[in-house]
């Protein structure tokens, strides 16, 4: 057995007034409650830090540089490290960062007990578009905030398993799982920020958007014999909202814990990782039954390539 008490740290809307010091009491506060319930790890959402800011359109891009961090721990998060390492709490968090190059990435880190950044994934499947679009009933400016993540799929040995990590968009794709299930990931962590709106079908319903969500942290898991655990920031942001959905998923794509409603709050629940053996050596044994012979158009092709006209 190596089991993981993993806090599930869902966020609740952050208003676009709101500082960064009070979101990291609030997190903190999640924290103190994931203690009280002898949680090793805990893990917050994308842009854990902000509200989602790529709702909003500016035309010059720098005048969105206040939401990113140049430095982590900086001043404001601080504090969230130095709980963390008081609490011996291993941590996971998403927020935007601004490198000493200028390049602009959506980030989530991994940090261990004494506080130390040990793992750093950068966004890779980026959604939305770069300019403003008047035909959405709101704007997804991913594109235009964010450079794709180019550190790829990593995975880490990490609290006596190995962990990775990916965020939001990243949990649709399955090669997202797939390529840190061929590194033998245990765990991956995510956070996400998902408008309960269709932005570009309306009539699209609430209970789509999450049994789409669902569909995919659970194929993840099931079929790379790993757990996910994806968290939510949720609720009204300035008019605009989020959803919720957070949740624990084993190894065997079972939801085992859950946050109902869109509010600050925590689920802790032991993640054995040893759980993660029994799909890796029979069903999803890659070794023994992949055959990568057929896969090549997986990496050969961007998009769609049809067959020939009859
Ligand atoms: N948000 C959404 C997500 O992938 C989205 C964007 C929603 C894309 C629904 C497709 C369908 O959950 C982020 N931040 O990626």
């Amino acid at each position: 057995m190596r089991v993981i008490r993993t806090a599930a740290a869902q966020l609740g809307a952050i208003q676009r007034a709101d500082s960064r010091q009070a979101v990291v009491a609030r997190m903190i506060r999640l924290m103190d409650e994931a203690a009280s319930q002898d949680a090793d790890f805990i893990v917050y959402p994308e842009l854990a830090l902000t509200t989602f800011f790529p709702r909003w359109h500016h035309e010059n891009r720098a005048e969105a540089d206040h939401w990113f961090e140049r430095e982590m721990p900086g001043e404001a998060t601080r504090p969230l490290f130095e709980r963390a390492k008081a609490l011996n709490m291993a941590m996971s968090f998403g927020f935007a960062e601004l490198t000493p190059e200028g390049r602009h990435f959506n980030t989530s880190i991994l940090v261990d007990r004494a506080g130390a950044i040990v793992g750093t994934y950068r966004k890779v499947h980026l959604p939305g578009h770069v300019e403003f679009d008047p035909e959405r009933t709101h704007q997804h400016l991913e594109k235009r905030y964010f450079e794709p993540g180019d550190l790829g799929f990593p995975v880490w040995r990490f609290l006596g398993g190995i962990f990775g990590m990916c965020i939001c968009n990243d949990r649709r794709w399955p090669e997202t799982y797939r390529v840190m299930g061929l590194q033998g990931v245990e765990m991956v962590v995510l956070g996400f920020n998902t408008p309960s709106v269709n932005s570009q079908k309306g009539e699209e319903k609430l209970g789509k958007r999450l049994f789409h969500h669902r569909l995919s942290v659970q194929s993840g898991a099931y079929q790379n014999a790993t757990w996910v655990v994806a968290v939510a920031k949720a609720g009204d942001e300035d008019g605009h909202h989020l959803m919720g959905g957070t949740c624990i998923v084993d190894p065997d794509g079972e939801i085992v814990a859950e946050i109902e409603g869109e509010a600050d709050a925590v689920v802790v629940h032991p993640c054995d990782l040893d759980a993660t053996r029994f799909g890796k050596e029979t069903i999803f044994d890659f070794k023994r039954h992949r055959r990568v012979e057929h896969y090549g158009r997986i990496t050969a092709q961007v998009g769609t390539e049809l067959p020939l006209a009859e």
